[in-house]
């Protein structure tokens, strides 16, 4: 991948030069409500700093990568899904092709509310 990230999507979208729906944001995490739901909840939390995927994460973005799992529950119950057990939520990072990522800045999908989106 190019190291200019100029054209990515989600750049674009930390950038703000395309309108999102904001969840959250920090010095170094966006999270804005997925354009195409496939959930009654469907958040994105996004790093700010451009990396192309889960499998160019590096040991040195173990904290970060920490903060975004560890912050998904808690705006999941911000953003309207049940608590944990009887509620919940899933979390997925789609990763390469064959993993069904389509936009290529490392992103973690946070989905959750009542059933039945949930399958598989
Ligand atoms: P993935 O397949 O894991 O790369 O998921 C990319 C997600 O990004 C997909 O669920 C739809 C979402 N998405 C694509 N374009 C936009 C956009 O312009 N704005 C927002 N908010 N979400 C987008």
């Amino acid at each position: 991948m190019s190291s200019d990230h100029s054209s990515c999507l989600f750049c674009k979208i930390v950038r703000g030069e395309i309108p999102s729906r904001k969840v959250y944001e920090d010095d170094e995490l966006l999270v804005f409500h997925d354009i195409h739901p496939w959930a009654p909840v469907h958040f994105l939390m996004v790093p700010k700093r451009h990396i192309d995927s889960l499998a160019q994460v590096q040991e040195a973005d173990a904290p970060l990568l920490g903060r975004m799992l560890a912050l998904a529950p808690k705006l999941a119950l911000q953003e309207g899904c049940r608590p944990y057990p009887q509620g919940g939520h899933r979390v997925v990072i789609n990763t390469g092709a064959e993993g069904g990522q389509e936009v290529h800045h490392l992103h973690v999908h946070v989905m959750g509310g009542p059933r039945p989106w949930l399958k598989g």
